[in-house]
């Protein structure tokens, strides 16, 4: 995957972000996931995920830490 710019990686949020609250749960992330055709996502896989890039440790995603994610 090459460079993403930040106002790319708004638009992949806000579409990850169903209910639009501005953090991401494991349970969006998920289906976000199953839409994008990776069925094998649990939630659990989902929670670890947004467990190691989850900075605050609020067990959500926010879009500095999904930034991060994208940047690693
Ligand atoms: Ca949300
Ligand atoms: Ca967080």
């Amino acid at each position: 995957m090459g460079h993403i710019d930040i106002e790319e990686a708004r638009k992949q949020f806000e579409r990850i972000d169903a209910d639009g609250d501005g953090t991401i749960t494991a349970a969006e992330f998920k289906s976000a996931l199953a839409q994008g055709g990776d069925w094998n996502v649990t939630e659990s896989v989902a929670e670890a995920i947004i467990k190691s890039r989850d900075l605050n440790g609020d067990k959500l995603l926010s879009f500095d830490e999904f930034w991060g994610f994208l940047n690693k």
